[in-house]
């Protein structure tokens, strides 16, 4: 497998103006004709034209309209090579090919979903459609003729406006689609089948109609009213927010089982996975419903941020994905609430990116190089690069940032651009210094900042002394200092702010006028001292989360415990509780390696309880604040991670907490149910979170009483975020009613396929012991296929994110999943390599595990006909 580098990276020798597609549809084959106008960058070229090309059966090429022979070009299994060209003005290309949509289970390209026809190209997979320039930076305006059975594909759609449709004789017809923007291949869509719709209009505030439509198989059309909601939200929004506007007649949005992604941001041709687009009350939890109302927003955002504006080569893809993840963050919380949502979108990136930036596959936000793209479609590209654009809005404010995106869509409109034009954007429009900013594109790892704090009671000062260290990643041994904006402010005793008047740094005095400022860390050790500072302060640093970086402070407990009571920055109260835990958890991890009893230090219990009854704070940031971290962040700080003793020690807090609070549990399962009809708001989504988050705390006591009280609540429950919330508490407990509760729900629910995969992820992320055989004999299950994305992401994805039941001593959960890499490789070689990432930290455990997991590594790289996907996880996992 050959590696590609961003150092590399020329301009293409050819462009592509304009291209005419058409597809004839058929049940063994389809044909694919296209038509391009080509022309040379530089008139009079002799270069050769290498076209990407894959399982595609070639048919005839003409130029000019002369039929090529062989000979006259060179055709390889990735390539179609034309050497000699008529090259000194444009002219026209054709070439017919054959693929076989119904034998592609990879799920890129074109291929068959539940009957109906569909495609997904992004990143590299229009080449697996017809032989093309399948890179970013060509944009050409298309035409797509599609034609096909008309009773079974009587729905016919590609990108932009519906130019004509007809009958054709053998009972097929033909609709011809013109997509008037240009446009790389990855935005290409074609969707053909049996589908309704859903239609609704929009109105842009300069008095464009825009039709709406979401399309799926009949008996769905019910379930989407949220997505449709969740549209007409987003494209308000953006105009709000942004002043961008939908620029066509018509947006279309076509829900697909079969789908490897989340979504898919096509011109005008939204394709999402379905679970993205359909719920019910009945059949969705409020998760489900604001990860559609999210990633509908994210996928239309993408119509500026993406489309009008693309990437100039995959190694920009931060440059659309993390912008676009800013946009879509932004937007939940202005639609819900802004603090729980900071804290849901940082605890992902803990959990996720932290882990992946400290690993084998660490990359920076725009990757150096890589053997298959579809492996950066990650964390990093993605979470961390909207902090990246998190940052700029941070030191810019927000009418900055906006002049900054103002200029940036001036500048590029209809271009395939870098992340430098990004940055040059908004550094130009508020002829801003960056200094050292420019290195959070180009440096993996997440920096470690530690702060040392001290007061001068005689000078009435207080000073913050800051240094940075970037942890060395693959390929990147030493780090460069990075820019790192601290957003601080400082308590008085009496848990005010104390209103900041100026800040001594580097021979120069800043004044300052409010409670928080931002202090900008440029260097590997700097300090600030702040004047006028009437009692020692305690500091609330990185308010907000204000750099994607590892803080590490001199605060004492009864610091943090000051701060989770008093902070004015409610993401620092969350932030304080959650170090406090984690600090507390480690010493227990430490205890229980060595055999000492455990118990739980009563003031965090104390901490927690007010907190618990503090009726001023909003339910569902109180429902975070009680939420303890995640076992996987508690290993990330051991030396050598240890899945049995975290586990331990978390359900040994998580019972101890039950148990002193149980009274005041108690009270907010009764005080927080709600009889009336499901409503997504956020006071209710709040409500519904405090009350079942306060149930699997008590149900984990595996006393009778609160079993029987969850085991009310799965009855009476209204809508689905209840009835599985009382299903997973019940379901901690291994036993009969665990048994029961279980098989009852899959009968209620066997007809619904989404449904249906939270019953699997349920079983398959269980701790209960020897889990493994159980999920073993869920493969087996009539409802389970190793082709379906969401069911593979469900069980085997679900089991691989539990630590105790995958880490298993005996490596039985790691021989499981060797096992289904080698059989997935063969179908599906994206899904695969996801999978496959789950063993990329086998370094951090002991050595017997490291033995077993580095075992399975190699026989996955002895496979036969192993995918360029697996081998670049795998080798690099290894390396
Ligand atoms: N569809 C994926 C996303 O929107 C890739 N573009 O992030
Ligand atoms: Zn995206």
């Amino acid at each position: 497998p050959k590696e590609i580098f961003l150092k590399n990276y020329t301009k293409p020798d050819y462009y592509f103006e304009t291209v005419d597609l058409s597809f004839s549809l058929g049940e063994e084959k389809t044909i694919v004709s296209s038509k391009i106008k080509v022309s040379p960058r530089v008139k009079g070229s002799s270069a050769a034209l290498v076209l990407d090309g894959h399982d595609l059966k070639l048919l005839s090429v003409k130029v000019e309209g002369k039929l090529l022979k062989e000979g006259d070009y060179q055709l390889d299994s990735r390539h179609l090579t034309l050497p000699s060209l008529p090259a000194e003005e444009s002219f026209v290309l054709e070439i017919d090919t054959e693929i076989y949509p119904h034998k592609n289970t990879s799920l890129e390209g074109l291929y068959k979903s539940s009957g109906n026809f569909c495609t997904q190209c992004e990143a590299e997979g229009f080449r697996k459609i017809t032989f093309y320039q399948d890179r970013p930076d060509i944009m050409a305006k298309y035409t797509c003729r599609v034609e096909g059975d008309k009773t079974l594909y009587p729905v016919l759609l590609s990108n932009g406006n519906l130019i004509s449709q007809g009958d054709i004789e053998g009972g097929r017809h033909y609709a011809l689609w013109e997509d008037p923007f240009k446009k790389p291949c990855y935005l290409f869509a074609l969707v053909a089948g049996q589908l309704v719709s859903r239609d609704d209009t929009f109105t842009t505030r300069s008095g464009r109609q825009v039709s709406l439509k979401i399309w799926t198989p009949a008996e769905d059309l019910p379930k989407t009213a949220h997505a449709m909601y969740s549209l007409k939200a987003a494209m308000k929004w953006d105009e709000d927010v942004f002043g961008l506007e939908y620029d066509l007649d018509l947006f279309n949005i076509v829900a697909v089982p079969d789908f490897n992604m989340g979504a898919m941001e096509n011109k005008s041709l939204n394709i999402f996975n379905s679970k993205l687009v359909l719920a019910s009350p009945e059949t969705a939890t409020d998760a489900d419903y604001a990860a559609i109302l999210g990633v509908i927003g994210h996928e239309y955002f993408h119509n500026w941020t993406g489309n009008r504006v693309t990437c100039r080569d995959w190694f920009q893809l931060s440059l659309k994905e993390g912008l676009t993840v800013f946009r879509d963050q932004e937007f939940s919380s202005d639609m819900g609430s802004r603090t729980v949502k900071r804290i849901a979108d940082v605890s992902k990136l803990r959990i996720y990116q932290f882990p992946q930036d400290a690993g084998p596959m660490a990359h920076p936000v725009r990757p150096h190089s890589y053997i298959k793209m579809d492996n950066f479609y990650t964390v990093t590209v993605y979470e961390k690069g909207a902090e990246v654009v998190r940052m700029y809005k941070t030191l810019l404010g927000t009418q900055g940032f906006r002049k900054g995106i103002d200029l940036y869509f001036e500048r590029h409109d209809e271009q395939a651009v870098t992340c430098e034009d990004f940055f040059a954007a908004m550094r130009d429009a508020n002829n801003a210094d960056f200094a050292n900013f420019l290195q959070w594109y180009s440096q993996a790892g997440t920096p470690v900042v530690k702060v040392v704090s001290s007061y001068n009671a005689d000078a009435r000062t207080f000073s913050l002394k800051f240094s940075q260290e970037i942890p060395p990643t693959p390929g990147q041994p030493t780090k460069e200092p990075t820019f790192i904006p601290v957003v601080v402010g400082l308590l008085d005793s009496s848990g005010k702010d104390i209103t900041l008047s100026s800040v001594h740094h580097d021979g120069t005095v800043q004044t300052i006028s409010g409670s928080s400022t931002i202090l900008r860390v440029t260097k590997k050790e700097e300090e600030f001292v702040f004047s006028d500072i009437p009692e020692r302060p305690v500091p609330s640093l990185f308010r907000g989360f204000s750099a994607p970086v590892r803080v590490e402070t001199d605060l004492s407990n009864d610091d943090l415990f000051f701060l989770l009571a008093h902070d004015s920055d409610e993401f620092n109260r969350w932030e304080a509780g959650q170090v406090l835990a984690r600090k507390l958890m480690l010493n227990l991890v430490s205890d229980f390696q060595q055999n000492k009893p455990l118990a739980l230090n009563p003031k965090f219990v104390q901490g927690l309880g007010s907190v618990l009854s503090d009726s001023s704070l909003d339910k569902e940031f109180i429902a975070k604040a009680i939420t303890l971290p995640g076992e996987g962040e508690i290993m990330d700080m051991m030396a050598v991670a240890d899945p049995d003793a975290v586990h331990a020690v978390r359900k040994f807090v998580r019972k101890q907490l039950a148990s002193e609070l149980k009274e005041e549990l108690l009270k907010i399962v009764e005080n927080n149910r709600s009889t009336e009809a499901y409503v997504f708001d956020h006071s209710n989504m709040a409500r519904r979170a405090l009350k079942n988050t306060a149930l699997a705390y008590l149900a984990s006591l595996e006393d009778p009483a609160y079993m029987e009280l969850a085991l009310n609540e799965y009855k009476m429950a209204t809508n689905l975020t209840d009835q599985f919330a009382a299903l997973a508490a019940l379901s901690q407990n291994p036993g009969k009613t665990r048994d029961d509760i279980l098989a009852d729900f899959y009968n209620k629910w066997q007809d619904d396929y989404l449904v249906v995969n939270k019953w699997f992820l349920l079983q398959s992320t269980s701790d209960i012991p020897g889990n493994v055989e159980n999920v073993k004999k869920l493969l087996d299950h009539p409802a389970f296929d190793l082709r379906n994305p969401n069911k593979v992401y469900s069980l085997i994805g679900g089991f691989c994110g539990s630590p105790v039941n995958f880490h298993a001593k005996d490596g039985s959960g790691y021989k499981f999943l060797g096992d289904i890499v080698v059989q997935l490789d063969k179908l599906n070689p994206q899904v695969a390599s996801r999978m496959v990432s789950a063993f990329s930290r086998w370094k951090r455990y002991d050595e017997t595990r490291q033995g077993l997991a580095k075992a399975q590594l190699e026989m996955i790289m002895s496979a036969n006909g192993l995918s360029e996907n697996v081998f670049e996880i795998a080798s690099k996992s290894l390396a």
